[in-house]
């Protein structure tokens, strides 16, 4: 079934309390904790709890939930005092997409180049 936990997944893992991580907000929809190898001093990767692969598919399987990221990735940057952040889903591994389950990568703190690598 769409959206149904995966035994295989990480982040499923951590949705369910499995894996440790430093969770930092949480909601009914959504979980945000620290990225465990940060690109800036905000790294925050904001998840669904539902498992789907990347943000498209979960955009069409739950929009309401791939709305929620977006304003966890906002309420991440309000609590770090942001003025401007990225937010970034790697869709795809020659994007560098390396977990399989949605996520936000809400980054942060310091300048940002543009283009990204
Ligand atoms: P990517 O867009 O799929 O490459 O992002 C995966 C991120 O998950 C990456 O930045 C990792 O550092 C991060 N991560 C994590 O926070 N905790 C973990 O246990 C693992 C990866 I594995």
């Amino acid at each position: 079934m769409p959206g149904e936990p995966q035994d295989d997944c990480l982040f499923c893992k951590i949705v369910a309390g499995h894996v440790p991580a430093t969770i930092v907000r949480e909601t009914d929809t959504t979980v945000a904790f620290r990225d465990i190898n940060p690109q800036a001093p905000t790294h925050v990767l904001v998840i669904p709890k539902v498992h789907y692969r990347n943000a498209a598919e979960l955009a069409a399987g739950e929009p309401a939930i791939a709305a929620d990221i977006l304003r966890e990735a906002q309420a991440v940057a309000d609590e770090d005092k942001l003025e401007s952040y990225r937010v970034v889903f790697n869709t795809g591994s020659g994007a560098g997409q390396t977990v399989w389950h949605t996520h936000a990568h809400v980054i942060g703190g310091r300048g940002l180049q543009w283009p990204p690598g």
